[in-house]
């Protein structure tokens, strides 16, 4: 990347190209014409700090029908704006739907997402069959018709760095150098990466291809240290040629070199004070609880098989087993947001959430206690509420990339609540020494850690809520976009 004038942190203003599976705008059509609505989760959230900064010009899938609309209208990228009024360019990709159904729905979700969180169950899942196959060949064809729109835009706008984003779009870096693209490359997986053995349930071509695809990048960053090894273990287990550098987190391939890099993700800790104090989370406060109990057990999470809910529903029945002093007291709040409804294997899994739910409430409830109080429906402003008020947050994810719930809940909460860590979720890296680490697996420990979190002292609460707050605010998501640009800036970056 260009410069010289020794800008090491990424403040410069840069053309850069961001590339991801959804925008930062769905399209759609009312009675009075096209609406943009803005937002679309936690990626989203993170890169859209880069569009008041630099001159970005963001390209993504088309995915609700005007999308497609915009993207046959026109030829290349719409001038839009965020929030506050920034400009950026716009391109969506549009693909036929069965295939777009196969790229998204098949093999990225569940296939990619259940090698890389651990999901699938072996003696059954995954067969790799036909519709494997299929969908196998749908994934390359959209990375490639996305790779041909990148190649276009960063050509027409004289690209300084260009930034793909997750395991959607895992072959892009690669079609990129194919395509001639000179500029530095990021590829960021926001997902966990396992370790090389749990690859074997991928299709060789698809897993060789995937690799290979990444190692067009300069630098791939992940979450974690514990991620950016695997990769590198990925690199020397599967890729003949590869020469994987341990100590300097380097693989040479192909004449070209890729740095691997562990970037933690984060929030912005000023989003969160203001909507600490948003009118619609103070109304969402109001109805948040029908009884005030003593004590609030929290958890906040897509209903997705990797966040462990059945499990933490099994260990806070446990809990309850083994304390009837507790009983009439705590109630465990899960605000749970729907997600991937499409897929068989996530629509079992909400099925199997609610009958884990009733279990516990069978066995224990009350006329006036009923001690899980279950939330299914996609309402942020009441989350952001429960994280306000909760003495006990749970996040025993069975492994996730990073977990966001664990950054935010504690900036704005005003109990000096526990955190009940997941050890093998992304923020346990960072937040682990100021929470009650678990195996997610484990719900007898669990249950002990709901325990202990509900009689702890208050000075040691004090402390440990303090801790993560620090961390957060000290770490926030500037400074994951600023390292990650920094990275590309140095010089020697990945040999052209
Ligand atoms: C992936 C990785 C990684 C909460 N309730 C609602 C709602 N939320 C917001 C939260 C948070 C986000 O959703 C969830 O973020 P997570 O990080 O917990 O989880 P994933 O969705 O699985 O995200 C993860 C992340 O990418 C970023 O790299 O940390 O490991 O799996 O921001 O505030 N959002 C909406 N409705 C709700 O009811 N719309």
């Amino acid at each position: 990347m260009g410069g010289g004038g020794g800008a090491t942190d990424g403040r410069m203003r840069r053309r850069l190209v961001v590339v991801s599976n959804r925008g930062p705008i769905v399209y759609a059509r009312t009675d009075e014409g096209r609406t943009a609505r803005r937002g679309g989760g936690g990626l989203v959230t993170a890169l859209s700090g880069l569009v008041p900064a630099h001159d970005v010009t963001w390209i993504a899938a088309a995915i609700s029908d005007e999308d497609r609309v915009v993207a046959q209208e026109q030829a290349g990228a719409v001038d839009e704006a965020d929030r506050l009024g920034h400009r950026f360019r716009l391109r969506l990709v549009a693909v036929e739907r069965a295939e777009y159904d196969r790229y998204y729905n098949v093999f990225a979700n569940p296939h990619l997402w259940f090698i890389q969180h651990g999901l699938w169950n072996h003696p059954y899942t995954p067969e790799l069959n036909a519709g494997i196959v299929g969908a196998w060949h749908s994934y390359r064809h959209v990375n490639e018709r996305i790779a041909d729109a990148v190649a276009e835009e960063a050509e027409a706008v004289g690209a300084e760095a260009v930034l793909v984003q997750d395991y959607q779009l895992y072959l892009v870096p690669r079609l990129l150098r194919d395509r001639g693209v000179a500029a530095p490359v990021n590829h960021f997986t926001h997902i966990p990466w396992p370790g090389p053995d749990a690859w074997r349930s991928a299709r060789r071509e698809a897993r060789e291809a995937i690799l290979v695809g990444l190692l067009g990048a300069n630098v791939v960053g992940f979450h974690t240290r514990r991620s950016a090894r695997n990769f590198l273990s990925a690199c020397e287990d599967y890729i003949s040629g590869a020469h994987v550098d341990y100590r300097h987190a380097e693989v040479e391939y192909d004449g070209r070199t890729t740095r691997v890099r562990a970037y933690p993700i984060s929030v912005d800790p000023l989003e969160f004070d203001a909507l600490a104090d948003d009118s619609r989370v103070h109304e969402a406060a109001e109805t948040l609880l029908e009884v005030e109990p003593e004590r609030l057990i929290l958890r906040v999470d897509r209903t997705d098989p990797s966040k462990n809910i059945v499990r933490g529903f099994t260990a806070f029945g446990r809990f309850l087993d083994q304390h009837p002093e507790w009983h009439g007291r705590v109630v465990m709040l899960a605000l749970l947001d729907p997600s991937r409804q499409e897929i068989p294997e996530y629509a079992e899994y909400l099925g199997a959430v609610h009958r884990a739910a009733r279990a516990v409430n069978d066995a224990h409830a009350r006329d006036d206690w009923n001690p899980i109080d279950l939330r299914v429906s996609d309402n942020f402003p009441r989350a952001v509420a429960a994280y306000k008020r909760y003495d006990v947050l749970l996040v025993n994810a069975i492994v996730d990339g990073m977990n966001l719930i664990a950054k935010e809940a504690p900036l704005v909460n005003e109990r000096d609540g526990v955190v009940i860590l997941s050890e093998n979720a992304g923020a346990h890296e960072e937040l682990g020494r100021h929470a009650l680490t678990v195996n997610p697996f484990d719900v007898e420990e669990t249950a002990a850690a709901i325990e202990t979190a509900l009689v702890m002292p208050e000075v040691d609460r004090v402390a440990r809520a303090a801790g993560i707050r620090d961390h957060v605010r000290a770490h926030d998501v500037r400074e994951w976009i600023a390292n990650q640009l920094a990275d590309l800036e140095r010089r020697g970056v990945g040999a052209r």
